[in-house]
C-alpha cells in the first residue's frame, strides 16, 4: 500500500512572530527577519528528496493571510489598507496570529486513519484544531476545505473537533500509528496532554477528549487503540508535541525513557502490540544514550521515517542540525544494526526549525490502498516538472527577507495574492481562496 505524503508549502508571508508557548524555537526567533524565498525552497528540497526515493509527494497549499474577514468581524473597518494599518498599530500581536504561516506544519494538519484500521474499511481524516491558540485555530477551516478537495472521493474527511477549552486537537503530531506494513490493520497510540478541562503551568495542547473522539470518528478497533499521557517533563523541556520525542513507521517506534507520564503504561501498551505484531521493534532512546535536552534540542526523533518502496528498508530524513552533537552521532551508528533504517539522509530545514518545526512536523502522511491512490486529487501531487514550475514561481514572488514591520506594509498582502493566484493556475484548481471569490 502506498505511503503519501503532502508537505505544507510555505507561504510568502513566513515570518517569527514568537507566537507559541511552549515552543522554544518560536519565542526565542520571534521579531527576528525571516527568509520566505529560502523557507519555501528548503520546504521543497526535502519534499524532491522524499519523492526521489519512489514515494508519492504532493503539498497543502499555503492558507491566505492575513484574514481580512477575522478582522473585519473583530471591528476593523474601513478598505484593507486602512484595516492593516489600525490593527497593526493597536493590536500587532493580533496582526502576527493572523499573519501566521503555521499551516506549513502540515503533521498538525489532522489525523489520517487508513481503511484498514476503521471498522467501515473507508478511510478517515479529522482536520486539527488547536482552539488554544489563535494562530493554529484559523487553520482548521482552510485545511478542512483543502483535505475536501483530495481525499473527498476516498473517505470520510470529518468537520474539525470543537474548541475544548484551555486544549484542542493537534493531529498527527501527537499520534503514533504501527502496523507490519503500510497495508496491514495496525494499532494507533494517541499521545494527548489530558483532560481538556484541567489547566497545569505548562502547556499541554493535545485534549484526551479530542482524541477520544478523532479515535471514535473514525471508527477505530478500539482492542487496537491506546491512549497515553505525554510526559509534563517532556512538555517543560520544549517537547510541546509529542512528535518531538517519539516517532513510528510501520513496526518501529522510536521513543526516549522521558516521552510518557507513566512508563509503566507504555510498557503495558508495547506488550498488547507487541504479542499481535511479531516484527514490532520498539528503540527506548535512555538519557544515558541522549539526554532529554539534546533529544529536544536538535529536533532527532522528528525525523520523517519513511519505508523505501519496494524493500523492506527504511530512510531517516533528519534535520542537519543533529550534527551538533555527539552523543546523537554514536547513537545513529549503531542505529542499522538495530533497526530497518538502512539510508540516513539529512536536511537543511533551518527556516522552519526557527519557529519549532522539523522535518517530520512538515509532512502529512497518509497510507492508501493503491485502489485508493488513483482516487487522490492528483493536481496536488507533485513531479519533477510541477517542483521546477513552483520554483520558478518561488524565485519571482518570494522575498529574500521579511522584517516583522513588512506585516504592515499592504505590498505584501498583493505579492501574496500574485502568488496564490499564480499558483493556483500552475495548478489548474480555480479560484479556491477568498481573495478570489
Ligand atoms: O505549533 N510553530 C509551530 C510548530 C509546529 C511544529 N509541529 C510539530 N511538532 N508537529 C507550533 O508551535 C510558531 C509560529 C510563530 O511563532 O511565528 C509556530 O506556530
Amino acid at each position: 500500500m502506498p505511503e503519501v505524503y503532502f508537505d505544507g508549502m510555505v507561504g510568502p508571508y513566513h515570518n517569527y512572530g514568537g507566537l507559541s508557548e511552549g515552543n522554544l524555537a518560536s519565542l526565542s526567533h520571534g521579531n527576528q527577519p525571516s527568509s520566505p524565498k529560502t523557507a519555501a525552497l528548503q520546504g521543497i528540497e526535502k519534499a524532491k528528496l522524499v519523492n526521489g526515493l519512489g514515494l508519492t509527494q504532493g503539498f497543502f497549499l499555503p492558507h491566505e493571510r492575513p484574514i481580512f474577514n477575522a478582522l473585519h468581524a473583530l471591528g476593523f473597518e474601513g478598505d484593507e489598507k486602512q484595516v492593516l494599518n489600525k490593527v497593526s498599530k493597536k493590536f500587532p500581536t493580533l496582526l502576527n496570529n493572523l499573519y501566521s504561516s503555521s499551516a506549513m506544519w502540515a503533521a498538525n494538519a489532522g489525523t489520517f486513519s487508513p481503511s484498514v484500521d476503521c471498522e467501515d474499511n473507508i478511510m478517515h481524516i479529522t482536520p486539527a484544531n488547536l482552539g488554544s491558540m489563535l494562530h493554529r485555530s484559523i487553520e482548521s477551516e482552510f485545511t478542512h476545505f483543502q483535505m475536501e478537495l483530495i481525499f473527498g472521493g476516498i473517505g470520510v474527511v470529518h468537520p474539525p473537533v470543537p474548541n475544548l477549552s484551555y486544549k484542542g486537537d493537534e493531529g498527527a503530531a501527537n499520534h503514533l500509528r504501527m502496523s507490519t506494513s503500510h497495508d496491514i490493520s495496525g494499532f494507533e497510540i494517541f499521545v494527548h496532554g489530558g483532560s481538556a478541562f484541567e489547566r497545569k503551568a505548562m502547556v499541554q495542547r493535545q485534549a484526551l477528549e479530542a482524541s477520544y473522539s478523532v479515535a471514535a470518528n473514525h471508527r477505530l478497533n478500539s482492542a487496537k487503540t491506546f491512549f497515553i499521557e505525554q510526559a509534563p517533563t517532556a512538555i517543560q523541556a520544549g517537547s510541546f508535541h509529542n512528535d518531538i520525542v517519539s516517532l513510528a513507521n510501520e513496526s518501529l517506534c522510536i521513543y526516549h525513557a522521558d516521552a510518557f507520564a507513566f512508563p509503566e503504561q507504555f510498557m503495558d501498551i508495547k506488550e498488547q502490540i507487541s504479542s499481535q505484531l511479531p516484527d514490532a521493534n520498539f528503540i527506548e532512546i535512555s538519557n544515558k544514550d541522549i539526554n532529554l535536552e539534546d533529544i529536544v534540542g536538535s529536533y532527532l526523533l522528528n525525523s520523517q521515517l519513511v519505508t523505501i518502496p519496494n524493500t523492506d528498508e527504511m530512510c531517516l530524513i533528519l534535520p542537519q542540525e543533529v550534527n551538533n552533537y555527539s552523543a546523537i552521532q554514536q547513537w545513529l551508528a549503531n542505529l542499522p544494526n538495530i533497526s530497518q533504517i538502512a539510508q540516513l539522509e539529512y536536511v537543511d530545514i533551518k527556516q522552519s526549525m526557527m519557529n519549532g518545526g522539523g522535518p517530520a512536523c512538515l509532512r502529512f502522511k497518509a497510507q492508501l490502498q493503491r485502489s485508493e491512490l488513483g482516487e487522490l486529487n492528483s493536481k496536488f501531487i507533485f513531479d519533477d516538472k510541477k517542483f521546477e514550475a513552483l520554483e520558478n514561481l518561488i524565485h519571482k514572488y518570494y522575498r529574500e527577507k521579511l522584517f516583522p514591520e513588512d506585516l504592515q506594509d499592504y505590498s505584501l498582502v498583493i505579492e501574496t495574492r500574485e502568488f496564490l493566484q499564480a499558483l493556483t493556475e500552475l495548478l489548474d484548481l480555480g479560484n479556491i481562496y477568498a481573495f478570489q471569490q
